[in-house]
């Protein structure tokens, strides 16, 4: 059986999860928090959440791991079949982890842990998160699915980022993200509503 490692409490973590559910895939989850431990650089190189193991074999990164699921079952499929679509599928995702999540994410500290950060990163942050949102939704189709008319992985990278993102900046600029991509905002309702998506936050 699969092993998820990490906390629930991670939206990488979260949206690991809710790929296994979506897929049908019988899977145990283990409480392993973030370290640069041996045990846990084993399974994850930079020591960060989530990780799988499979018959004594690891794998880190979410993105790896859902392509890995979506290979494993072919239940649900998360990627249109058309070679090219599902490319558009990816560079969706692309541009929402590496120019939305990630940059998002170099306030964490200070948004969510009590730390700080300075003044100097809030300004970059605010900026690269406004272009990389702009990137976003330039790409998201929203017809009624992110890429499309089916539901695809990158409606789970938006689930899992877009809370994220859009508390960070709640906290960090006071801008309500959801509120100036209203498309965005339907789309996560839409998403809230998937059983999987609400067995995950219902056992958070
Ligand atoms: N690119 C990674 C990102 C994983 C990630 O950033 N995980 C966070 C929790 S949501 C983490 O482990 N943070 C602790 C750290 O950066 O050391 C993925 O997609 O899995």
């Amino acid at each position: 059986m699969i092993k998820l490692y990490g906390l629930k409490m991670s939206n990488y973590y979260s949206l690991v999860k809710a790929v296994l559910i979506e897929k049908g895939l019988e899977f145990e989850e283990v409480k392993a928090p973030p370290t640069q431990k041996e045990d846990n650089l084993a399974r994850s190189p930079m020591g960060k959440m989530p990780s799988i193991e499979v018959d004594g074999q690891y794998m880190s990164e979410s993105l790896a791991i859902a392509l890995y699921l979506e290979q494993l079952s072919s239940n649900n499929p998360l990627l249109p079949a058309d070679p090219f679509q599902a490319g558009k599928v990816m560079e969706l995702i692309c541009h929402i982890k590496l120019d939305a999540e990630l940059v998002a994410r170099r306030c964490i500290a200070e948004a969510f842990f009590g730390g700080t950060v300075s003044d100097e990163t809030k300004e970059s942050t605010d900026k690269d998160l406004q272009r990389g949102l702009q990137a976003v939704d330039q790409l998201m189709v929203c017809a009624p699915y992110a890429a499309g008319d089916t539901f695809t992985l990158a409606d789970m990278y938006t689930y899992y980022s877009f809370g994220f993102i859009n508390g960070t900046a709640q906290k960090m600029f006071n801008k309500d993200i959801l509120a100036e991509y209203p498309k965005i905002a339907a789309l996560m309702e839409t998403l809230a509503e998937r059983p999987a998506m609400q067995r995950v936050a219902a056992e958070q």
